[in-house]
């Protein structure tokens, strides 16, 4: 989900601009950190601390909207600050934004104007003067930061205000700990907000506190961030203040405060009981409090719960209990190690930015989503199956997200396709964008469909033993293939007319569902390729007659090209399509960066009238993962598409930031000149990557950026729902991918590597392109993709050989990608 996208195509030239008088944030002892422990390990022969790589910072700035809060993987809690302005994840690095307290809850990488969560913020206040003089609502709390101190690591998140008040904070699965330590010699005060989440969307709810437990326990009703604003879901926190008994609370009391004059205090009052506020408007309220003894640092045990009170302070109780902050951040690293050592590069011979880039992603793509097993509400309360919240959304993260996870941790990646099948058990449809635990906008359609049969085309053989029922996970994809939900702008597809006309046609009479009539090219595009997930569970499962059916309607992508558009000297392009056939024509330029009407509506709005959903026809016209060859057909033959696809990057079409454009950059193997995706792989990472927080081009899209740079970094392409690997050029000499399910270790060395070809551009002389492919000394039946079965699935060695001869490689040895209409993908692995 790229919400902001058409502001920020065109906010690019601004930032830009700005970009020098803006300090970057965290402490450039970080950087300094960070550059040390990958020097040192290039020289140790010892274990590594992966942690060390990882720079949680990459993506806070320039709208990626990465949460670079305490968490463990896949966490529910990410403790993190909120600042003010635009900060969908609560962090932003920009000094001129004040910090409005910490807070246990947040998603990373999602681009909703107004961010998620934030609920249950806490601020530590100076309060010379005394209880009834503390700054408690949200404009008079707020502080600037201590410049050019924030710091993060797996685990670990700390920032210091104005006033010298360092606040750090370690996590577990859903509590965490905070510490804050104060000058020396002053009280410390805190601020608990129960009102203010980042959207301002409170709909009631409740706070008690507890003196002589020294407990605070606090739960109500908060909206939707990327949803129908009339559903609101439940959350709760449990406050411990008393650090198992070495503090000791001193004032507590409550207050309320708007804007306008409101500021109340209750000194000694313990309950807060509030509804939501129908007439809207800010209503501010919480709890204060102080500690006796002036300690120099505080230390407050925090958990969360989507379920109640009682299960928020049980599982900091179960998962903390008397753990100190050391210990709690020891363990947090654990986890981390754990999951980034599933890829093991050579480190010495890696160009440290890499080495960085490459950690820091595969960090973020064991982030999100988040685990909310045992804490399910509404539909999915008490569900047997696991959970995830912030599934945001599947139109972003099936592309790589789900691949990458795949190659190195089908456990979990089993637990969260367990979440999507749960989700057709309870709704009727997979979920495609669940947020906040409640139902978000449909971007392409049924994502979900994407995902799962992604899962089931490579793991089918261990499936049962990963807790998937594979005839469940059919049935699942055959609802949202073959069942029209009532309202699809939450439950996936018009599929009713979808199947009547061959696409979903633009100003069509639909009788039996509703939804924002929009979108119509790349809703048909997305439905496709959709329909080929099922097509490869079906043929996988042996179900010949829904094998032929679903193939057929994978083929729909060719009902909205409109072979006499021409655009740029190009022609043919897709186009939204009327019931009785014509195309309603629209500007394959619409919506593209080159679009010179920057107030054009190109996302879910009702008016973006474009056809295309957060793109331009120039960006979706290349998307049919399943069936190039065809397109290349369609698009005049090999030539001209190699032509095409160089003027859609040079003429400035593409934007890196934008789910569509994923596989494109490697479309050329599939009109059998390799070598010129490697040059353009090699461009699109440095033009828009790098290890600063505006390091990311745009939102992380829930970590769908993170993985995509990681394929880019491996020099492979996973395409969705089948078993294929594109092979690319490595920008390291050497990388092991471990699978502990299936115990196997593929190790992959790029033979004549040269980390002088780790560059934009080429130089002359420098090794890069793919000469041959090995498999365990057997040479690859082609050099331009292999299959998950015969590679990762085996494990052993791989050897990619490159050379400097461009001229002589820029064909595939062996044959290209497969495509349908070439008797590709004919039969499942
Ligand atoms: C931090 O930098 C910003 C931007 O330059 C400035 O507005 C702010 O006052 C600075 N904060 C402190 C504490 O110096
Ligand atoms: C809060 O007040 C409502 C009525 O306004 C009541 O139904 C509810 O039980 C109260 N909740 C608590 C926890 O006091
Ligand atoms: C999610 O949490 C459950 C319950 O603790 C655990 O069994 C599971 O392994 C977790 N999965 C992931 C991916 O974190
Ligand atoms: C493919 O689908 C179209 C549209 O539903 C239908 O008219 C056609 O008969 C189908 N072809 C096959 C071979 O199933
Ligand atoms: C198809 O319908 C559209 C919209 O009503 C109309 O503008 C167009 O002329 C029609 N085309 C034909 C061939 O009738
Ligand atoms: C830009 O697009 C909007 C929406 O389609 C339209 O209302 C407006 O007139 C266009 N502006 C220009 C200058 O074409
Ligand atoms: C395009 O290239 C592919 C791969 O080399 C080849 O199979 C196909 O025949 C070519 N198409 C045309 C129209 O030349
Ligand atoms: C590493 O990244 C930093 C920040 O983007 C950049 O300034 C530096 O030039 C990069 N170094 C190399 C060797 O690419
Ligand atoms: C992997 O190894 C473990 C421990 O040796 C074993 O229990 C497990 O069955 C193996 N898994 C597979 C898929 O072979
Ligand atoms: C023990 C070891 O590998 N030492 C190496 C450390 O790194 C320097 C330069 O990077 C090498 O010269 C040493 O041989």
């Amino acid at each position: 989900m790229s919400w902001q996208w058409h502001f920020l195509a065109f906010a690019a030239a601004l930032v830009s601009i700005t970009s020098d008088v803006v300090n970057a944030q965290p402490s450039p002892d970080l950087q300094r950190r960070i550059s040390a422990a990958i020097k040192s390990a290039a020289n140790s022969s010892g274990p590594i601390d992966y942690t060390a790589f990882v720079n949680p910072f990459i993506g806070t700035d320039n709208f990626g909207d990465v949460c670079p809060g305490a968490s463990i993987p896949f966490g529910m809690a990410k403790f993190s600050t909120d600042l003010t302005g635009y900060a969908p994840a609560g962090y932003v690095t920009d000094p001129t934004e004040k910090i409005r307290g910490l807070s246990p809850l947040h998603d990373s990488g999602t681009g909703s104007s107004l961010g998620t969560y934030g609920n249950f913020e806490i601020m530590p206040l100076l309060c010379p003067r005394g209880f009834n003089t503390c700054t408690t609502k949200l404009l008079d709390r707020e502080r600037f930061r201590k410049n050019n101190t924030d710091d993060a690591s797996p685990g670990y998140f700390a920032q210091t205000l104005d006033n010298n008040i360092k606040m750090e904070a370690t996590a577990t699965r859903r509590a965490g700990l905070e510490r804050f330590t104060f000058p020396a010699n002053s009280k410390p005060y805190f601020v608990l907000d129960l009102a203010n989440d980042l959207p301002n969307s409170f709909a009631g709810g409740t706070l008690d506190i507890d003196p002589t437990k020294g407990r605070i326990t606090i739960g109500g009703r908060w909206g939707s961030s990327f949803g129908p604003g009339r559903f609101s879901y439940q959350a709760f926190a449990c406050y411990d203040l008393l650090d198992g008994g070495k503090q000791k609370l001193d004032e507590f009391g409550v207050w309320t405060a708007d804007a306008f004059g409101l500021d109340a205090k209750g000194p000694g009052q313990t309950h807060l009981n509030l509804s939501l506020n129908l007439i809207g408007g800010v209503y501010e309220s919480g709890a204060l409090f102080s500690f006796a003894n002036q300690p120099k640092q505080v230390n407050l045990r925090v958990g969360v719960s989507f379920v109640s009170t009682d299960q928020a302070c049980a599982n900091a109780k179960s998962e903390i209990g008397s753990a100190s902050f050391d210990e709690i951040h020891e363990r947090a690293r654990t986890l981390w190690n754990e999951k980034l050592s599933k890829i093991e590069i050579d480190v010495g011979g890696t160009p440290a930015n890499v080495t960085e880039m490459l950690y820091s992603s595969l960090y973020r793509a064991s982030l999100t989503p988040n685990n909310a097993t045992g804490e399910a509400q509404g539909l999915f309360a008490n569900t047997k199956s696991f959970y995830f919240d912030s599934l945001y959304c599947s139109w972003d993260t099936f592309r790589t997200f789900y691949p990458l996870l795949g190659l190195h941790s089908p456990v979990e990646f089993a637990q969260i396709v367990d979440s999507y099948i749960d989700g057709w058990r309870k709704n009727g449809w997979m979920p495609e964008c669940r947020a906040n635990n409640l139902p978000g906008w449909t971007q392409g359609g049924s994502s979900a469909d994407s995902i799962v049969s992604h899962f089931a085309v490579n793991y089918h053989n261990e499936a049962q033993k990963l807790g998937i029922n594979l005839d469940e996970l059919y049935s699942a994809l055959l609802a949202d293939g073959d069942l029209n939900p009532p309202e699809w702008n939450t439950q996936g597809r018009q599929v009713n007319v979808y199947k009547q006309y061959g696409y979903v046609p633009f100003a069509v009479l639909d009788t039996s569902s509703t939804g924002r009539q929009t979108r119509e090219g790349s809703r048909t595009l997305e439905y496709a390729f959709e329909d080929f997930g099922i097509r490869q569970v079906a043929q996988l499962l042996g179900k010949k007659d829904d094998e032929a059916r679903f193939t057929n309607s994978s083929l729909f992508y060719r009902n909205v090209w409109d072979p006499s558009i021409k655009s740029d000297g190009f022609t043919g392009f897709s186009q939204k399509r009327f019931m009785n056939g014509s195309f309603a024509f629209q500007n394959p330029i619409n919506c593209s960066p080159n679009d010179k009407n920057d107030t054009r509506p190109c996302s879910l709005q009702g008016n973006n009238i474009n056809g295309f959903y957060e793109s331009s026809s120039w960006e979706y016209s290349w998307f049919a993962p399943h069936d190039t060859a065809h397109l290349i057909d369609l698009m005049g033959g090999n030539a001209t598409f190699v032509k095409r696809l160089d003027h859609f990057f040079n003429a400035g079409y593409y934007l890196a930031g934008n789910e569509p454009s994923f596989q494109t950059p490697i479309g050329y193997h599939y009109a059998n000149h390799p070598a010129q995706s490697v040059d353009r792989v090699r461009e699109v990472v440095f033009q828009n990557f790098d290890i600063t927080p505006a390091g990311l081009p745009g939102n992380d899209d829930q970590a769908a950026m993170a993985s995509l740079l990681s394929f880019h970094l491996l020099g492979l392409y996973p395409v969705p729902s089948t078993t294929q690997f594109l092979i690319l050029s490595p920008f390291t000499p050497k990388y092991t991918i471990h699978n502990s399910f299936l115990n196997t270790s593929t190790t992959v060395t790029t033979k004549n590597f040269d980390a002088r070809s780790v560059a934009e551009k080429i130089p002359r002389g420098a090794a890069a392109y793919v000469k041959s492919v090995t498999v365990n000394g057997k040479a690859s039946a082609s050099t331009c993709h292999f299959d998950f079965y015969d590679v990762f699935r085996l494990g052993g060695e791989v050897v990619i050989e490159v050379t400097s001869d461009r001229t002589a490689v820029d064909q595939c040895v062996g044959s290209v990608p497969e495509s349908l209409s070439t008797g590709g993908f004919a039969s499942a692995r």
